[in-house]
């Protein structure tokens, strides 16, 4: 077992064999390293969380007026401060603060992070998967950040990463190199690859949406959900890092849609739709609003909400041809 473990790649000697080699991605390593070190405290401190008692609300509510874990408050400043010290992040924007954190504008600081530092914290309590998201943009020029170098489409990620925080640790890296997954050492804690070169399966298993809000959805999302219901098996933790992660390994689609209540649906488009949305393209598959390719939509606001449908490109296709958006998977 110890031979098979330390002969795996560290993400360290992955980013610096593979990123080092071009002078676009020049310094994208440290901020890769910063946030697997991030990861890393995150998960010491959900996993002894209940024995902490640092479980539950701390009181406040953030900008989405959703009411704050105590989880979320840590997750939140500990991605902020690596990502400080790095030296190459110019801004970081996050779910959990109402105003981008502007870091600086010196030479090395040449990305800008928006990221959910802990999605699903409510599932903390009960033990359910739970994880990080960041969308990584190279700023476009020197002098102070401005929105536009904040609100920018997801085509433009140089790079975007997940960890989900479960049974094992996983973080996911996608960059134009491909997407490839690594897992954390249990033994040195130092993150390994572990799934090299991910592609999301050609044979799709499973469908994953809250079908709880099926009567709140409109007529053409009802049709897809019941053509999803006849072919698939229903898989849906609730925890969008967790059932975005099983549907990347094993295929499958998920979906959160907008519904009367709430149109834009739940998900953001920024820290959430954009970062997953170019992971799953560089796997294979495809990632929409239901009437748009997600990498294509220009921002409007930071915290924007986003419908999203994503997964396996043959079945987000079909599902949105059945919803009849006309959907163009190529972003033609
Ligand atoms: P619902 C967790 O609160 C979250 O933001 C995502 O992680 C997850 O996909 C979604 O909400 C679940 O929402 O309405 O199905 O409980």
């Amino acid at each position: 077992m110890d031979a098979v473990v330390t002969s795996r790649r560290t993400l360290n000697e992955y980013t610096s064999g593979v990123l080092k080699s071009d002078p676009e991605f020049d310094g994208l390593e440290y901020v890769l390293a910063a946030i697997a070190d991030g990861a890393q405290k995150v998960q010491a401190q959900v996993q002894g969380a209940a024995l902490a008692g640092a479980l539950g609300s701390d009181g406040q509510t953030n900008v989405q007026g959703e009411v704050v874990q105590f989880l979320d408050t840590y997750a939140s400043d500990t991605f902020v401060e690596v990502l400080k010290d790095s030296g190459y992040v110019a801004a970081i924007s996050c779910e959990e603060i109402d105003n981008t954190v502007i870091v600086g504008n010196g030479l090395d600081q040449r990305f800008i992070i928006q990221m959910d530092p802990l999605d699903g914290s409510s599932n903390i309590d009960v033990a359910v998967s739970i994880g990080s998201i960041f969308g990584i943009w190279k700023r476009r020029k020197g002098g102070p950040v401005t929105d536009a170098d904040l609100l920018r489409p997801g085509d433009e990620q140089v790079a975007a990463v997940y960890v989900v925080y479960g049974s094992s640790t996983v973080m996911v890296l996608a960059t134009e190199d491909g997407v490839q997954g690594f897992t954390m050492d249990p033994e040195d804690r130092d993150f390994r690859l572990t799934h090299a070169d991910i592609r999301i399966p050609a044979d799709n298993s499973v469908y994953s949406v809250n079908e709880g809000n099926f009567y709140k959805w409109d007529d053409a999302t009802q049709r897809a959900v019941v053509s999803l219901r006849e072919a698939f098996s229903l898989r849906y933790v609730g925890s969008l890092v967790a059932d975005f992660h099983r549907n990347l390994l094993k295929g499958g689609i998920f979906l959160y849609p907008g519904d009367r209540s709430n149109p834009q649906g739940k998900l953001r488009l920024m820290y959430e739709a954009n970062p997953l949305a170019y992971i799953a393209e560089r796997a294979g598959g495809a990632a929409s609003s239901g009437s748009r390719r997600i990498l294509d939509i220009q921002p409007e606001g930071l915290h924007q909400r986003i419908p999203l449908i994503i997964g396996n490109r043959d079945v987000v296709e079909s599902t949105l041809s059945i919803m009849s958006g006309v959907y163009d998977t190529d972003g033609e």
